[in-house]
């Protein structure tokens, strides 16, 4: 394997980032991570498995949007005739959006699909799946940051743009760092430009908080994980089994949060830095925010955009939603 100074130096940077967020979040109070850093190879696999679990309804929901509606969502985004972008924020495996590709392939309107990721094995996984999967496809992979990649350098200026962000990733936000979220994808729009949103919709409280503290312990594992993962890259002594897994949701304010929560009182060292946890601390690790429709609605015309069609899952627990700048 060849690695060049450039990639030794993104490494470095990238795993100095996972550093100062991980000691930065440890020395608040109350102490939190990110759910950003969840994803390593292992939590790749754990999401996946997740997204199987009887317990875990999302993925499901918005699977059978897209397979039993994306005629009508095509009918939305293409049916002003006009050449355009499709671009996805958070691509995964794609399994949602190829029905969208093959709907839109069905129809006769141009398009190039553009995938966004954070993560080059993202990225190149859908450069091999792609061409033989959908060959008459004309797509793009970039790897990056959804916003250093949504501005105009690589993407074709003046061509309309469709940016879809789906799996509910926008969840993970709170309900004001979402806002700010629409606010800056809308700056980076021109009018008629359209983006599609998945939100988790408020339901049954029993429902949400099962998705997230599943019977067969996925949810738990995933959220463990993160201390692996901070044991081994960030040359840690965190003691995993000292660790539980607590998610609570609030039907109030729609969130479903996940904490760790230190079994003792210890003192952890994370490359010689030193942390210490009380009996029973909490480690914030993650929100995922559920919507009213109203709240949908809302957010829509708060940021510039028209809300132009929604389209539901037949249990109504989960919505995309199609917004027009
Ligand atoms: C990938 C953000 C949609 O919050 O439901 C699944 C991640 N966390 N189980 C979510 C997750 C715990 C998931 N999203």
């Amino acid at each position: 394997m060849i690695s060049t100074d450039t990639d030794e130096c993104r490494l470095a940077t990238k795993s100095k980032d996972f550093y100062l967020d991980v000691i930065q979040g440890l020395r608040e109070t109350p102490k939190r991570l990110s759910s950003k850093y969840f994803y390593d190879k292992k939590g790749d696999s754990l999401f996946e498995a997740i997204m199987h679990s009887p317990d875990y309804y999302l993925t499901r929901c918005e699977m059978e949007i897209f397979i039993r509606q994306a005629e009508e969502i095509v009918c939305r985004i293409a049916g002003q005739n006009t050449d355009f972008e499709l671009i996805e924020l958070g691509p995964g495996n794609c399994a949602k959006s190829i029905h969208l590709l093959h709907a839109l392939t069905q129809v006769n309107v141009a398009f190039n699909y553009v995938p966004i990721d954070i993560s080059e094995n993202v990225i190149n996984e859908l450069r091999s799946f792609l061409p033989v999967h959908s060959p008459n496809l004309r797509f793009n992979g970039v790897v990056g940051d959804y916003f250093d990649a949504l501005s105009v350098h690589s993407l074709s200026p003046g061509t309309r743009k469709v940016v879809m962000c789906l799996g509910g990733n926008i969840g993970n936000m709170t309900v004001a760092e979402s806002n700010r979220f629409c606010a800056k994808l809308r700056s980076y729009l021109q009018p008629g430009d359209q983006c599609i949103i998945g939100f988790d919709l408020v339901k049954h409280p029993a429902i949400i908080q099962r998705a997230y503290d599943d019977r067969a312990g996925l949810t738990r594992e995933f959220n463990l994980n993160l201390l692996t993962r901070i044991n081994r890259e960030l040359d840690a002594d965190f003691r995993v089994d000292q660790f539980d897994h607590y998610c609570s949701y609030d039907p109030l304010t729609g969130a479903a949060k996940s904490y760790l929560v230190s079994l003792d009182d210890m003192v952890v060292s994370i490359s010689g830095d030193l942390i210490s946890f009380e009996k029973d601390e909490c480690i914030w690790t993650e929100i995922s925010q559920k919507y009213a429709k109203d709240q949908i609605h809302q957010m829509a015309a708060d940021n510039g955009f028209s809300h132009t069609a929604e389209f539901m899952d037949s249990k109504s627990w989960f919505m995309d939603a199609v917004w027009t700048a």
